[in-house]
């Protein structure tokens, strides 16, 4: 296939200049398909409707100069004619914008380069395009690569929080629990200051399922876990232990204290109206041990152990009850 004729656009309002130009194309055989322009004015109507790979541009025109041309209306790119000698010109047009410029001689052997200049041109302006294409995919991919970033990190955001946290309540699980009681365990050895331990057991929970059915059941777990996360403070540390059982994490929290606040929590939750849809479930109680460091227990690792022995001793004297841990028994 041929190659298509390149679109050259000549300004020039010099016409002897004009006629060397065609001449110089006829004799050559340059393979150019142009139009010309003898002002700027001209030129910018011509641009406003037709398409060129180039334009070749004289300096100095009777309605101002070649270069003011450059950049605006046009995105082909431009030589430039300067007259012979004028080398100042020529370093301005470079900096204005200009790809190459030609300086003409009254002999016309400037013409002569004219296919080479072009040609030159034409590849720069190529490898500017591919470059800007490269570019351009490039931000593409790094936007797209940085949104799939932010996705992962939402997904692992989520999966970290799936995996420390009870779906049913959204308190934080049994696994989640060991890691954070380890944490406070040390810090309170560290900083020699109480932490308490609570240990929470729903009252004849098997009776609830069995009265009112399994899923009136996960309503009392579910309200249990919001009255829980309404009770405690910033710091504190509520659990879903497993099944139909708690725990709370007091730091900075001594017996005193501790014990208080569970009377008041498992209090609260007795006066709770659990209503299930149309069912009434009524009063659900529940057991709770506590257990403090230092006063319960001279290490804290035995936290947890005394808590649980202090909810044994609360349901084997009834249920419905609060039972602090004795010092010196795990
Ligand atoms: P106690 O006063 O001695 O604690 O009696 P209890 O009935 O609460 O204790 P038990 O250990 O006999 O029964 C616990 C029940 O909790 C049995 C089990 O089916 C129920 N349970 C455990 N997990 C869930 C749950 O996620 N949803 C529901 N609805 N029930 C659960
Ligand atoms: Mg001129
Ligand atoms: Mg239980
Ligand atoms: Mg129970």
């Amino acid at each position: 296939m041929n190659k298509p004729n390149i679109q050259v656009l000549f300004i020039e309002d010099d016409l002897i200049d004009q006629m060397a130009f065609k001449r110089a194309v006829k004799e050559q055989a340059l393979p150019f398909d142009y139009r010309i322009a003898g002002s700027l004015a001209d030129a910018r109507s011509i641009i406003n409707t037709e398409r060129f790979d180039i334009i070749l541009c004289d300096y100095l025109l009777g309605d101002g100069i070649g270069t003011e041309l450059l950049g605006r209306q046009q995105d082909a790119p431009v030589i430039l004619l300067t007259g012979s000698g004028s080398e100042e010109i020529a370093v301005e047009v470079m900096k204005a914008g200009a790809y190459d410029y030609l300086v003409k001689d009254s002999e016309g052997r400037y013409l002569k380069s004219l296919s080479v200049r072009i040609e030159t041109t034409l590849m720069r302006r190529k490898k500017e395009e591919a470059l800007k294409l490269a570019e351009q995919k490039l931000k593409e991919r790094a936007t797209e690569l940085e949104a799939r970033n932010q996705e992962l990190a939402r997904l692992s955001e989520e999966l970290r929080l799936q995996s420390i946290s009870d779906p049913l309540t959204g308190l934080f699980n049994r696994r989640y629990m060991e890691i954070a009681l380890d944490k406070e365990v040390r810090r309170a050895a560290r900083r020699e200051s109480p932490l308490s331990v609570a240990m929470l057991d729903i009252d004849h929970f098997k009776r609830v399922n069995d009265t009112f059915g399994h899923e009136a059941g996960d309503f009392v777990l579910l309200e249990l876990g919001k009255h829980l996360t309404c009770s405690i403070r910033e710091e504190d540390i509520a659990c879903r232990y497993g099944g139909e059982e708690f725990c709370l994490i007091m730091p900075d929290c001594p017996p005193e204290n501790a014990h208080r606040r569970l009377e008041k929590i498992i209090g609260n939750f007795k006066l709770h109206p659990l209503e299930y849809g149309y069912i009434s479930i009524g009063p659900v109680t529940i057991s709770a041990g506590v257990a403090s460091y230092p006063t319960h227990v001279s290490s804290p690792h035995d936290l947890l152990k005394a808590a649980d022995s202090a909810l044994y001793r609360a349901k084997s004297e009834g249920r419905d009850l609060l039972v602090t841990a004795d010092a010196g028994l795990p």
